[in-house]
């Protein structure tokens, strides 16, 4: 008999390269939202991965960059904070994209760290085979990697290597959460994630970083459906506008679509009121972000 593992990981890289992909594969429901724009992760987001022999907790890291207000400032506390508490560092890096200066950053902080860093080598589907010998050079030659993956977070290639490599380094220990648990987030916390996906996906680069989503409440009626009043809270009544949409059709979008995303989180039949707010410069507030919950 083989000794429980378990351990934590956190996954870095710069922004798009495609950590809440392989988040949302390892706990293989939607939890960490997804985009193609920048720095859709702002929290730190924890999945847990569990097999009969091991658990593996896993930490989605807001994209390193240099900061540009308060609210960057503290996403980029979130992801050092995080690479000192883990057994393992997943370095993401895209493989249909050169090395660049936000590569080189992060890696000259991982080099600073005694935790084993494994180079992942994701979006392989993008690129020729051929190619790959070439980037595994350019960055071995940088830092040294416990283990080299190349892998395809959406196709799901390597998936199964990746996290039998990753559990290899894991410690002996206990299961930490339960079989059935995926995440230690709040629903509530999970469900502002998901409204704010909506707002991004349908208002394109109009309303682009300056929005936050607040749950108000959320709470079970009679007839079992659940009842959910958020807040989508922007910087400028022009944002406002074009959420609301003509006729309050966009708002309705929206909603839409976060409470088909909400069921399914749930469960459950949903009912979802949304409001919007304006709040000058949420951003370069402190008490507002402590409001809107981006708290150390
Ligand atoms: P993050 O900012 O690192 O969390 O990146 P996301 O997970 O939000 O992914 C950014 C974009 O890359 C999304 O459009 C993903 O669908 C896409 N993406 C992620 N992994 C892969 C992959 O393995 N192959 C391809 N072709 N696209 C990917
Ligand atoms: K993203
Ligand atoms: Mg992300």
């Amino acid at each position: 008999m083989s000794e429980h593992k378990s351990g934590f990981v956190a996954i870095v890289g710069r922004p798009n390269v495609g950590k809440s992909t392989l988040l949302n594969r390892i706990v293989g429901q939607k939890i960490a939202i997804m985009s193609d724009k920048a720095q859709t992760t702002r929290n730190k987001i924890q999945g847990v991965y569990t097999t009969p022999d091991a658990q593996i907790i896993f930490i989605d890291t807001p994209g390193i960059h240099k900061p540009k207000h308060r609210l960057g400032d503290f996403m980029v506390e979130t992801a050092y904070s995080a690479l000192k508490e883990v057994d393992a560092v997943l370095f993401m890096i895209s493989a249909d994209e050169k090395r660049g200066r936000g590569d080189d950053f992060i890696m000259e902080r991982l080099k600073t760290n005694e935790t084993p860093v494994f180079l992942v080598i994701n979006k392989i589907d993008k690129v020729h085979p051929d190619d790959l010998l070439g980037i595994i050079e350019d960055y071995t030659s940088q830092m040294e990697f416990a283990e080299v993956v190349p892998i395809s977070a959406t196709e799901g290639n390597n998936f199964e290597t990746l996290m039998t490599t990753l559990i290899a380094q894991m410690p002996a220990g206990p299961q930490y959460f339960p079989d059935d648990q995926i995440t230690d987030h709040p629903e509530y916390f999970i469900v502002s994630e998901l409204v704010r996906e909506k707002v991004l996906l349908l208002t394109r680069d109009e309303v682009p970083h300056s929005v936050a989503v607040v749950v108000d409440s959320m709470k079970r009626n009679e007839n079992d459906k659940v009842h959910i009043q958020a807040t989508i809270i922007v910087e400028r009544n022009s944002q406002k506008g074009i959420i609301i949409g003509k006729g309050g059709k966009m708002l309705k979008d929206i909603g839409t679509k976060a409470r088909r995303d909400i069921e399914q989180l749930l469960g459950d039949k949903v009912f979802l009121e949304l409001w919007v707010k304006v709040q000058k410069d949420w951003r370069d507030k402190q008490t507002y972000l402590q409001d809107y919950g981006y708290r150390p």
